[in-house]
């Protein structure tokens, strides 16, 4: 293959695939949009090169459909597929697809997404790597006997988790004994429901942790690195809200206790592209792998600010065979990140698709705004409800968080709800700014 790339097709839409095309631009890589029907007024189609419809709105028509990308991409001649977050981007049969088609996927091999996506292999090959993990049984549970005897050896409390799984589903918290029976029943049942596949494990439940995430980054020729830290633990029902770095639990030693770990996790499947190594973190400051993200993430903006540095052009180099240096980076400012999306804080943050009526984007010193919308532009009921990330960035927390009060306040955006509201509540809570929260924040989180 042709080790410059002259065309690439990304395969998403949205804020992620105008992020995409920015960096193409900058890199004088042409670009292929492809889109829905529900999608033909997007920004993304219009910023591209070229652009392909691909299918009706339903993600299995369009972003979802690999033939229709494959047919684009082909029709195109584009040498290489960019998958962004999402739909595709941790799929490893596409990976394979792409591969098949001498067209360079922009991300890890297939069996990179194999190992981190079974989250059983993922950890036996974590336990190899000496990569800490959260102690539990080794391998699948066979029968509630066999989950009842072990929880006794891990102590209660013990969490159920899909093998399949990731992101939350087809987990269960088991307090006692007595909860056994129906915790596995239903944790089988939901993972076989949700992923075809009812394979569940046991793990010690780590009470009220952080979610702290490493980015790394790893070339075709073995080099790994690591970029600092985000702390994702402002989450609800396990959508992030607000991402930042570096994370105000972090130590200089903790941060090269978890950098080397994440180095060892990324070096122990040869991987390659930019990658998320998740850890939970307890509150004397043990770590414990959670799972591998084998995708550029939504909050990859946060280190971008705070190393100053594109982890999209770092993608792409990877991809076209260029080296990295394999030095680490440390965080040179902070940088806090509010996804924008159009959901109603007051209302449980149910949905509210719909057209923008009117749009004022904040600017001035510090922003970043990451946003294909525009006054007008309706936002569609298939996808995400995200509109955007408001993305603050100075020289201290304190002084990101006025910031991003500041941005709040400048930012109009009329005809959906949006949370902004509860951006502009969480600025201005004590524990927020004191940097004294966990996981479990959000769930005693009233808005006024
Ligand atoms: C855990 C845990 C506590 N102990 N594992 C949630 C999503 C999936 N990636 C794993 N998750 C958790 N695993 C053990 N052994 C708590 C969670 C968890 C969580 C993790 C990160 C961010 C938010 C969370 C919210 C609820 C539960």
């Amino acid at each position: 293959m042709d080790p410059m790339f002259k065309k690439i097709l990304i395969a998403n839409r949205g804020e992620i695939a105008l992020r995409v095309i920015r960096t193409c631009r900058e890199m004088g890589i042409k670009t292929v949009a492809v889109y829905s029907t529900a999608d033909k007024d997007s920004l993304h189609v219009k910023f591209a090169d070229e652009a392909v419809c691909i299918g009706k709105p339903a993600g299995a028509d369009s972003y979802l459909n690999i033939p229709h990308i494959m047919a684009a991409a082909e029709i195109t001649n584009a040498d290489a597929v960019h998958p962004g977050y999402g739909f595709l981007a941790e799929n490893s049969k596409f990976s394979q697809i792409c591969a098949d088609h001498g067209i360079k996927f922009i991300g890890p091999t297939p069996e990179m997404i194999n190992k981190m996506g079974d989250k059983i292999t993922a950890k036996e090959t974590m336990i190899k790597a000496g990569v800490p993990v959260v102690p539990g049984g080794e391998g699948l549970l066979e029968s509630v006997d066999q989950a009842k005897s072990l929880a006794k050896d891990v102590g209660y409390p013990v969490i159920l988790k899909a093998t399949a799984g990731g992101g939350g589903k087809g987990m269960r918290v088991v307090w006692e004994e007595s909860e056994m029976e129906k915790a596995y029943t239903t944790a089988k049942m939901e993972a076989a429901a949700s992923f075809k596949n009812d394979g569940v494990y046991m793990e010690k439940f780590v009470e009220e942790p952080r979610h702290i995430e490493i980015q790394v980054a790893g070339d075709q020729y073995g080099t790994v690195c690591h970029m600092s830290e985000r702390d994702c633990s402002i989450q609800r029902r396990h959508q992030k809200l607000v991402e930042e770095s570096p994370s105000p639990f972090m130590t200089p030693e903790l941060r090269k206790k978890m950098g080397e770990a994440a180095i060892k996790a990324a070096s122990a499947i040869n991987y390659e592209s930019v990658g998320t190594i998740e850890f939970l973190v307890d509150k004397h400051r043990n770590f414990y792998f959670m799972e591998m993200n084998t995708r550029i993430q939504v909050e990859h903006c946060v280190t971008e600010e705070v190393i100053n540095f594109d982890l999209i052009k770092e993608q792409i180099k990877i991809a076209r065979g260029e080296t990295i240096s394999g030095r680490n980076y440390e965080p040179q400012m902070h940088a806090i990140e509010c996804r924008i999306n159009a959901e109603d804080p007051y209302n449980d943050f149910r949905p509210s698709p719909g057209r923008i009526t009117t749009l004022h984007t904040p600017g001035g010193h510090g922003v970043r705004v990451d946003s294909h919308v525009y006054a007008g532009y309706v936002i569609p009921p298939y996808y995400d409800s995200m509109i955007g990330k408001l993305i603050t960035i100075a020289q201290t927390r304190e002084e990101a968080i006025d910031t991003m009060y500041r941005a709040l306040s400048e930012y109009v955006i009329e005809g959906v709800k949006t949370t902004i509201p509860f951006h502009l509540q969480l600025m201005q809570n004590e524990d927020f700014r004191k940097g004294n929260f966990t996981t479990k924040f959000l769930e005693s989180f009233k808005m006024k």
